[in-house]
């Protein structure tokens, strides 16, 4: 029995070790602002993951997990390791040194995977190291009292054995037990988010010369239909971040640079003191298929981008910006969506709050008509004129168009697919969008019948999405309910279904109904 479990646990339990000193001492580090955000492993492993990750398997994450895509991607790298890990305990007990060397490989890919991400410094690979040596010592002792060392097993009589076993399952449980505490701990209180969540706190938007009233004829009083504006709370959320930064607005800058004729850099203090402007806009994530939950409306407030870019007077040529977060991600966005007659931001409030952490607090872009991946960058820091010649954006180098307009979109709330309704009258409700151009028309059909053009509900921006109702007398049977809109350019939503890659999804919401 010893030796076919014990050996792979002996493995297990130095792989929870590891992780475990590392996660703490990555927390402990980062929240004494001297390493950053990514100096634990398996957060290091996870983002270098990501970031090569190919756009079928985005889609298929984002379609599978929803929001939930982060939490899947640390179970599935936790069910990876601990196979590596028991599988190096196992064989690695017959020939130790060869098992040493694989523990300490597995631990060298961590410390790469640390290196490799933006803004790391040499020192961020600390709690790496430290913790494959605390994982090589707990590997070599367990497989000690494991009794299979071959040393061991030489002298091992049954008593000796027996004694063994009770002194590798105490030993094995405390250490487990450590190490599942400590990453614990180290994800609890580790990192800056409890002084980034107070200083957020103490923080008031600033006022504004017209502040946006959202008229009640904007929101149609049909239950279940999504709110007009979306709280912070609920607004979806899509990044690769898999530790959410944390900026502390006291040490956040901004930096305008590239094809400029004066380099600004602005702090948060400087960018409050400017007039700020607020902007009902409607967010929309590429990957969002028809009829999907990626997208959601909120009342930005900021300050916008054309102004700053004005300070740093733009050179000729230039007709992209690559805004870069704090955590490295870039998005490209076409100079003129930044400088033409809408309302680009820089943006520090949402529905008159400061932005949620997860939302990009403290300062993020929020421009009307691009899909997010090319324009809506959170915890931006740096604003670089350029071409799109010569840069591209995060997702635009793995496979993504480098513009991306939102493509006019509209979507059935309710009644829900696959719900039964009672016959009578029934309402089909439901939002539109086309941002920056608005919605004119919402047409609704039933089965194979005409189109029958739904009612609207107030438009206060075109740049933020609209609802519609349409009463439909419902009859016994199953029925199919499609929605098409039609833009303020008189653009009919096309019927022509795309997939989400590489430049946004199309076709028409349907919706199946049984009537009783
Ligand atoms: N720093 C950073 N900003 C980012 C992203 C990201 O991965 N990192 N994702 C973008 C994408 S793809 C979308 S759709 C929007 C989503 O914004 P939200 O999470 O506030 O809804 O953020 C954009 N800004
Ligand atoms: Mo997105």
């Amino acid at each position: 029995m010893k030796r076919s479990w014990a050996p792979a646990l002996a493995g297990l339990v130095a792989g929870v070790v590891t992780v475990g000193a590392a996660t703490l001492l990555a927390g402990v580090l980062s929240r004494l602002a001297t390493s950053s955000s990514t100096a634990s492993p398996v957060v290091a492993v996870g983002g270098a993951f990501v970031d090569r990750t190919p756009p079928w398997l985005k889609d298929f994450a984002v379609n599978a997990f929803g929001t939930r895509d982060k939490l899947a991607l640390f179970v599935g790298m936790g069910l990876v390791l601990a196979i590596l890990c028991g599988l190096i305990g196992w064989w690695g007990a017959r020939r130790p040194v060869v098992g040493l060397v694989a523990f300490a490989l597995l631990g060298a890919v961590g410390a790469a995977a640390v290196l490799s991400r933006p803004g790391s410094a040499g020192g961020d690979v600390i709690p790496t190291v430290v913790g494959t040596l605390l994982g090589l010592w707990t590997l070599s002792t367990l497989w000690g009292r494991a009794g299979t060392r071959a040393d061991v097993v030489s002298r091992g009589g049954a008593g000796q054995s027996l004694l063994d076993r009770r002194g590798f399952l105490a030993m094995g449980g405390v250490l487990a037990a450590l190490g599942v505490v400590a990453t614990a701990a180290g994800q609890r209180f580790g990192g800056r988010t409890q002084q980034v969540l107070a200083a957020r706190k103490k923080l008031r938007v600033p006022r504004v010369a017209h502040p946006v009233r959202v008229p009640s004829s904007a929101q149609l009083s049909v239950p279940g239909i999504s709110p007009y504006v979306v709280s912070g709370q609920d607004f979806y959320r899509i990044d690769t971040a898999l530790v959410v930064p944390q900026v502390d607005p006291a040490t956040w800058r901004i930096r305008v640079h590239g094809m400029v004729r004066r380099e600004v850099t602005l702090t948060w203090d400087q960018l409050l003191a400017k007039p700020m402007q607020q902007q009902l806009t409607t967010l929309t994530c590429v990957s969002n298929e028809v009829g999907g939950d990626l997208v959601g409306n909120a009342v930005w407030t900021g300050w916008p981008v054309r102004e700053i870019l004005a300070e740093a007077g733009v050179e000729p040529g230039a007709d992209m910006v690559l805004s870069r977060s704090e955590d490295g991600w870039t998005a490209g966005t076409p100079l003129t969506a930044l400088t033409d007659d809408r309302n680009a931001l820089l943006a520090v409030g949402m529905n008159g709050r400061p932005l949620p952490l997860e939302h990009g607090f403290p300062v993020r872009l929020v421009v009307p008509g691009l899909y997010g991946y090319v324009s809506a960058t959170k915890w931006v820091v740096d604003l670089k004129l350029t071409t799109f010649a010569r840069d591209m954006g995060y997702w635009t180098d793995k496979g993504w168009s480098a513009r991306g307009p939102i493509k006019t979109a509209s979507r059935i709330d309710v009644p829900r697919s696959g719900a039964t309704v009672d016959a009578g009258t029934v309402a089909v409700a439901g939002v539109a969008w086309a941002q920056h151009r608005g919605i004119d028309k919402v047409e609704v059909r039933v089965d194979d019948g005409p189109w029958r053009q739904a009612k609207l509900a107030a438009e206060p921006s075109i740049d933020a999405w609209r609802q519609w109702v349409l009463p439909w007398e419902a009859t016994h049977g199953s029925h199919t309910l499609s929605v098409r809109a039609t833009d303020g350019d008189g653009n009919l939503q096309t019927s022509a279904h795309a997939m989400p890659a590489p430049n946004g999804a199309s076709g028409w919401h349907t919706v199946t109904v049984t009537v009783r």
